[in-house]
């Protein structure tokens, strides 16, 4: 966000203050400071103007200035109501060389799961792509997608809803997926230049606008009533900014959360079907499975839960 326009709301959330006041203090014109509360109420800020000056009264609950102000990590967001996929998008801003930016949309016309799966993404959910640059490996870049998980399940938690994690990317309440995350990458061998976690998320949503056929959910009818988005926002993004800044915790923190340890899995691998115990998340988030004779170690594909262990 704008530097004045932070220092504004900042300003005007804590108590009123008038416009030649808040001028003076920024340095900059009464016009200047007029054309910023205008247009800060354009964007849905509630601002009321009274003798004692202009006062912050409510912030609204979706854009890029309200999810930036008050957020607890260095993210600049860029945020649409309508896109193709905030992924694309996301990845021809990072091969521009943009870093720690998030693009967000309310909704998307071409959202996209891995495989280039369709991922249905209608009004009122969370679609967002965060693009980092870590100094780290591609080998180490799963590691990002086990912490967009981790960051989404706390954020659903932490607004009441009961979220877990199934290996590797999909965040579940009562094993109906909830969000789903892809992570794309470009790099050399030895260092990822940029990555890209996408998270999508079913907020506000109604489940018939989710695809028939699978066991889907969203965080309205699991809460019986709207999340606050940009609340939602702010905490999964902080939450993923701690975890990328210690990528040791991500693999604790992801155990903790998940349903899909000690559940007896089927995974379909690029080359194969595996199927076992899972005993361990391990490296940058490779799945253990304890078939019987053996351990094996796999670290894509896609997983199916079928049994706990000892049930
Ligand atoms: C995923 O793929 O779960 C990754 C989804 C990532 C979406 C985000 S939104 C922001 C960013 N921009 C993008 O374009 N993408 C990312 P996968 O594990 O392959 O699951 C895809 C499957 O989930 C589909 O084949 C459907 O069966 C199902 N599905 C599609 N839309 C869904 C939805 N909204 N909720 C639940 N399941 C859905």
């Amino acid at each position: 966000m704008q530097e004045t326009r932070a220092a504004i709301l900042s300003a005007i959330a804590a108590g009123p203050v008038s416009g030649p006041s808040l001028a003076e203090r920024l340095d900059v014109s009464r016009t200047a400071i007029w054309k910023h509360i205008e247009s800060l109420r354009d964007t849905g800020f509630e601002i009321e103007s009274s003798d004692q000056g202009y006062e912050l009264t409510s912030v609204p609950e979706f854009g890029a200035d309200a999810i930036e102000f008050g957020l607890e990590a260095p993210f600049e967001i860029e945020c649409h109501d309508a896109i193709e996929s905030t992924n694309a998008r996301a990845r021809t801003l990072a091969a521009d060389g943009a870093a720690d930016r998030v693009v967000i949309a309310d909704r998307q016309t071409g959202g996209r799961g891995r495989l280039d799966r369709e991922w249905q993404s209608p009004s009122g959910g969370v679609w967002l792509s965060i693009i980092s640059r870590p100094a780290v490996p591609p080998s180490r870049t799963p590691l990002y997608t086990l912490a967009g998980a981790v960051a989404t399940a706390q954020a659903a938690r932490e607004a009441g809803v009961a979220a877990d994690i199934k290996w590797p990317n999909d965040v579940l309440v009562d094993e109906r997926k909830l969000a789903g995350i892809l992570t794309e990458m470009e790099g050399e061998a030895d260092r990822v230049s940029w990555l890209v976690v996408g998270i999508g998320v079913n907020a506000n949503v109604d489940p018939a606008a989710l695809p028939a056929g699978v066991a889907a959910t969203s965080l309205r009818s699991e809460r019986g009533e709207d999340v606050n988005r940009r609340r939602f926002i702010q905490r999964l993004l902080e939450r993923f900014h701690e975890l990328r800044a210690d990528p040791d915790s991500i693999l604790s923190a992801w155990r903790k959360l998940s349903i899909t340890l000690g559940q007896t899995v089927r995974v379909e691998t690029p080359t194969d079907t595996v199927e076992g115990v899972a005993v361990d998340v391990v490296d940058a988030g490779a799945l253990v499975l304890d078939t019987g004779d053996d351990e094996v170690v796999v670290t894509a594909g896609d997983c199916e839960h079928l049994r706990a262990a000892d049930g």
